[in-house]
């Protein structure tokens, strides 16, 4: 029942077998950023985020940890709570596919395609990368046998499955991706999709021999098979919406009726890596239950180290944890969202990660500490009171094209318009030299004047700047004698007259700038 004032958002739920990086970090400010500029914009909205914990990769990596699956996994969600907490991010539910809820619902759902005849028992030979937990087919893979993934050597099998009447639904996918052009953004992954889908579409093996893999939720109809993880994991979205109560009987569960529950999602958020799991595999499965697909998928680049890709055993990955050691956390959420052009890919070096630092510190940073201490010294910390606003047109241009950058997932470019407001409102510092204007008796409305509209536009800022730099907003909404940060509209109506600001320490200190030399 997401309607107009809800919005339901989601983000992969991640590996439990590796720490987070900043490839995770990425995807969950990205929906960090779009859950608070709804909830800026007065939409409840519910923001999904956890940990994938089944499956063949952490069976393996626990193994050779030489600890219990689900020890490992208790750890990493830990790991994974602490860096979204620390990193600022305003999950409204984490979920763990350990969790009975959720393991409730994916048998639910797995009972329901059985019951609905949309599932038969096979057997499956053929080429698997046990990492990945994907068949290949022997062109897939070509000469050197390797999985199209992550580049290892696969392995032949020959097993029973169970396999989803996946190529049933193709026809109707391709009229859901043909009718919803917006269904999957940005258009060239659209585009690779329904080229994907000109071959005919396959069944899928969605069950794993317990004999090889156990670490796993049972089959409802086959307790010696457990879910393909990817299905398993899929699933976790619905369980987080609340649509489906497994403890009802069959027939009332919720998969004939959502309404009262947030399913379905207004929007997946994922990497390209894994577009074809959520494009294709999902609301196949989705149809095959009876259930609406979810309203849209965004799948965002890739963050590259130079141009290298990033990976573990090269051993250049970017730890996000660390960056913001130093520079605090809203600087690696502004560096993140205004480097990437949401939807393509990104390079990572530190030196754009000091010029982007440098733009918070000289242009929003220095506009915020000038303002708030001429109006101390002139004005004892007053906002006086005047008519006029000087840059009233500026804001208002701002606050539009802000959402509607949001609106076109152009997430960039919002941030981009908002700190042209703030260039704007430096501009107009040097422009009026209220420092001259102070010097002249003569002058004081045009003192009172330039004050006041300072102080209402750093009002629109910090409510513009509020999704990507939650904390240092929050600070300036204090030193602006706000009760917290405002909606957008609340901060275009502020009244600003008579309040006290207060100075403070720069919100973004400067840094060593020799810091990129020692981090090559
Ligand atoms: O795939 N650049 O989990 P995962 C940008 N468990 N984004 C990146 C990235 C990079 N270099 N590296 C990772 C899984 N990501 C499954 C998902 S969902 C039902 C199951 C981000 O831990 C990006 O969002 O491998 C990518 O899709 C995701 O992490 C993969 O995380």
């Amino acid at each position: 029942m997401s309607g107009t004032d809800r919005r339901f958002f989601t983000t992969p739920i991640y590996y439990a077998s590796g720490e987070p990086h900043i490839g995770h970090a990425y995807t969950t400010i990205l929906t960090d950023v779009l859950a608070r500029f709804h909830r800026q914009d007065g939409k409840d909205v519910l923001f999904l985020t956890g940990t994938d914990e089944h499956g063949q990769k952490i069976q393996d990596e626990a193994e050779k940890r030489g600890v219990e699956p689900i020890e490992l996994c208790d750890l990493m969600a830990e790991r994974f709570e602490e860096a979204w907490k620390t990193l600022g991010i305003s999950y409204d539910r984490f979920i763990r596919t350990t969790e009975d809820e959720h393991k409730a619902v994916v048998t639910a759902f797995l009972k329901r395609l059985w019951d609905r005849e949309q599932i038969y028992e096979g057997t499956y030979s053929g080429w698997y990368c046990v990492s990945d937990e994907r068949y290949w087919t022997e062109k897939d893979i070509g000469e050197d046998r390797r999985c199209q993934i992550c580049g290892r050597e696969v392995t032949y099998v020959e097993e029973k499955n169970y396999f989803f009447k996946m190529s049933e639904w193709q026809d109707d996918l391709i009229k859901q991706i043909e009718d919803n052009p917006e269904w999957i953004v940005p258009e060239v992954r659209r585009n690779e999709i329904l080229g994907f889908l000109r071959q005919p579409l396959g069944d899928l093996s969605i069950s794993r021999p317990k004999s090889r893999l156990s670490w796993g939720i049972d089959l409802p109809f086959d307790a010696d098979h457990v879910a393909y993880v990817w299905v398993d994991a899929l699933i976790n979205y619905l369980t987080a919406s609340g649509a489906i109560d497994p403890s009802k009987p069959d027939g009332e569960q919720g998969f004939d009726d959502v309404t009262g529950s947030w399913w379905p999602a207004d929007m997946h958020l994922v990497g390209k890596d894994i577009l074809t799991t959520h494009s294709v595999y999902w609301p196949t499965l989705l149809m095959g239950v009876g259930l609406p697909v979810p309203r849209q998928i965004l799948a965002h680049g890739w963050w590259v180290v130079g141009d290298t890709k990033m990976s573990k055993s090269l051993g250049n990955v970017v730890d996000p944890l660390a960056l913001r050691e130093t520079f605090g956390t809203d600087a690696v959420r502004w560096y993140l969202m205004r480097e990437m052009p949401t939807g393509g890919d990104a390079s990572y070096t530190p030196e754009r990660f000091l010029t982007r630092y440098d733009e918070l510190a000289n242009v929003l940073g220095n506009l915020a500490s000038r303002a708030i201490s001429m109006i101390s010294k002139y004005r004892d910390g007053i906002v006086p009171d005047s008519a006029s606003n000087g840059l009233e047109s500026e804001a208002h241009g701002a606050l539009s094209e802000a959402r509607a950058s949001i609106a076109r997932l152009k997430v960039h470019e919002a941030f981009a318009s908002a700190m042209d407001l703030a260039r704007a409102a430096n501009v107009y510092v040097e422009e009026r030299q209220p420092w001259a204007q102070a010097k002249d008796p003569a002058q004081a409305s045009e003192l009172d004047e330039t004050l006041s509209t300072l102080a209402h536009v750093l009002v629109v800022l910090c409510a513009l700047f509020q999704p990507v730099a939650p904390e240092k907003m929050g600070v300036l909404a204090e030193r602006l004698g706000l009760d917290g940060v405002p909606t957008l509209d609340q901060a275009i109506a502020t009244e600003m007259a008579g309040r006290s600001v207060t100075s403070g320490n720069p919100l973004f200190p400067r840094v060593d700038p020799t810091w990129a030399n020692s981090e090559d």
